[in-house]
């Protein structure tokens, strides 16, 4: 964290604690024995195990480092007050739940700047993304989950599962800091009533509910409770961060990776385009923005291991664009393929007016209702919070369903950008599954849906966006079995777009144990002298 906060503090958009040799090498020479795109989940493991392993790497982010306070003396704003800081590049905020009682009362006006979340459209679906230093890991709920070990086979034929649940599952838990709420206190505090009443809600249906763990530490929020911390998850910070107590990847594998001497990470460039050089090695374009989104630098960069940590739409775009252009026409027919959004819906149901959920609810999410089990509809929705500081009786879910609907990224030469071919009736499946599991919760308790959550249309669920992109360069298919890019040598995929449009549970201990499993087979096999 050191050296985070030194490059925080001095401005710097390059951090890193290099080695003498490593500085002296780098400081005019942009090129590195290895570049990581991108610095959420599969970025920062393969950073870590890089700088580990004494080799010199690189880490090009879009994103800002968060770890300077604003004039307000924090880091990131809260969901109820949200600013520049909160979207990136908008003039206003696209919260996922647009309106309240159907009024526009959760968005604000902004003025454009890089801020922490993205919402990337597409034409029938807008996918929730992390951007900075730690990705994904700034912005989502923490919800540490390990899949079902048969449904992960099932999408995974190839991988030895007794290693993954023997070894890397376990390696990936470690290093992210997963740890559980105490169910004691759970039981007992008002910041989880949402929760408790959700529960027996599903209970009253016959519906199984399981708490899941977090890497928000909750030491730090029982502190928060007691009014000896200051508050963060119970402070309704989240989606726009949280600037206590979550451990996000700028704590963990990103700082550890800083630690090795070997690791730097340059922030505000996004790379354009990759592409190869006669000698074999990679040469990367990528744009340096400043705060109003001006592009103030085209920069190159050569290396001779790439890994592409960008996340699924952020990795598949630049394959799909190499591919596409013919700068690596190589690359399988199958990049761009398979993706999901993890079968995500999310909606709201109405309690009696005696079922409250109390103004006090913690962001963090520790319980689902667990109906995977049931082959007719499987289902695992998350039972998530709504801290907008009063009593709303509405208890709000994240339902992940399995939705076997894939769609494919293709190249869009006018806009050198990507389409995503997801359409209304491939949402409409996941909508129908959620629909399926809810109604009959509603039926065992006699309540309703909300209808004033998602727009003033009087949208039930919320079928338009995810937060679980997965897919579009899969394991096995578009890559080896390792991530190992077919078509070409030295090049590696280690993100969300290995996973085949479904997990089943939230994705991200599973994209960071399967980066484990890459990078220890990789640095074996591949950088040996
Ligand atoms: P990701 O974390 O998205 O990192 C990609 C990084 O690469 C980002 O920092 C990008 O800015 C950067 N990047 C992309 N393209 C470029 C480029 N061309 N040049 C330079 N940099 C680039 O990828 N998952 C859970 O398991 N539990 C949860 O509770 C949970 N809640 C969520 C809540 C929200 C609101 C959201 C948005 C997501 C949530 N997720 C959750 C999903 C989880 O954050 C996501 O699966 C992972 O972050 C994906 O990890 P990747 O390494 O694939």
């Amino acid at each position: 964290m050191a050296a985070l906060q030194a490059a925080a503090a001095a401005g710097l958009t390059r951090i890193g604690l290099q080695s003498a040799q490593a500085a002296e090498e780098s400081a005019a020479v942009d090129n590195a024995p290895a570049i990581v795109v991108g610095s959420g989940y599969g970025g920062a493991v393969a950073a870590l195990r890089l700088g580990q392993a004494g080799i010199r790497t690189l880490v090009l982010e879009m994103g800002r480092l968060w770890n300077t306070p604003g004039t307000d003396g924090k880091v990131f704003c809260s969901t109820a007050a949200p600013d520049q800081r909160s979207m990136w590049f908008r003039t206003r905020t696209e919260a996922p739940l647009a309106t309240f009682l159907w009024l526009d009362l959760v968005n604000r006006d902004i003025s454009a700047y890089p801020g922490v979340l993205d919402r990337v459209h597409f034409d029938h679906m807008s996918v929730y993304v992390g951007r900075g230093v730690g990705g994904g890991s700034l912005v989502n709920g923490g919800m540490a989950v390990t899949p079902l070990r048969s449904y992960f086979s099932e999408q995974f034929p190839t991988v030895d599962a007794g290693e993954m649940y023997h070894t890397y599952f376990p390696r990936a838990r470690s290093e992210l800091g997963v740890n559980s709420v105490d169910p004691t206190w759970f039981e007992s505090t008002e910041w989880y009533r949402f929760t408790r009443t959700s529960r027996k809600a599903a209970a009253n249906a016959g519906l199984k509910t399981t708490f899941v763990p977090n890497v928000y530490d909750f030491g730090y929020m029982e502190r928060e409770a007691a009014g000896t911390a200051t508050r963060s998850a119970l402070g309704q910070e989240v989606i726009y961060g949280n600037n206590h107590g979550k451990r996000s990847l700028d704590t963990t594998y990103l700082a550890s990776a800083l630690g090795t001497g070997n690791v730097t990470i340059n922030t505000l460039e996004r790379v354009k385009a990759i592409s190869r050089a006669g000698d074999g090695s990679w040469v990367l374009t990528a744009d340096r923005i400043d705060n109003s989104g001006a592009v103030v630098e085209t920069k190159q960069y050569n290396c001779t291991y790439l890994f592409l940590g960008g996340g699924s739409v952020g990795t598949t775009e630049l394959l799909v664009r190499a591919r596409d252009t013919g700068a690596l026409s190589a690359l399988d027919s199958s990049v761009g393929a398979g993706w999901g959004t993890n079968g995500n819906t999310m909606l709201g149901r109405a309690n009696h007016i005696w079922d409250t959920t109390g103004a006090n609810q913690s962001t963090m999410p520790v319980m689902g209702i667990d109906d995977w089990a049931n082959a007719d509809n499987p289902v695992f929705a998350e039972i998530a919070p709504l801290p907008i500081g009063f009593e709303t009786w509405v208890s709000l879910y994240l339902a992940i369903t399995r939705n076997r609907e894939r769609a494919t990224f293709t190249y869009d030469a006018a806009s050198d950008g990507v389409k995503l071919g997801w359409s209304a009736a491939q949402s409409a499946v996941s909508v129908a599954m959620a629909k399926k599991l809810f109604d009959r919760i509603n039926s065992a308790n006699a309540t309703i849906y909300r209808y004033d959550l998602f727009g003033s249309a009087g949208k039930v669920f919320a079928d338009d966006f995810c937060y679980h992109p997965l897919g579009g360069c899969v394991l096995g298919k578009a890559t080896d079995d390792y991530g190992r890019v077919k078509g070409y040598s030295k090049l590696y995929v280690t993100d969300g777009s290995l996973v085949p449009g479904s997990i089943g549970v939230n994705p991200f201990v599973t994209i960071t144990a399967l980066a484990e499993r890459t990078m220890a087979r990789v640095l074996v096999d591949d950088t040996a002298p």
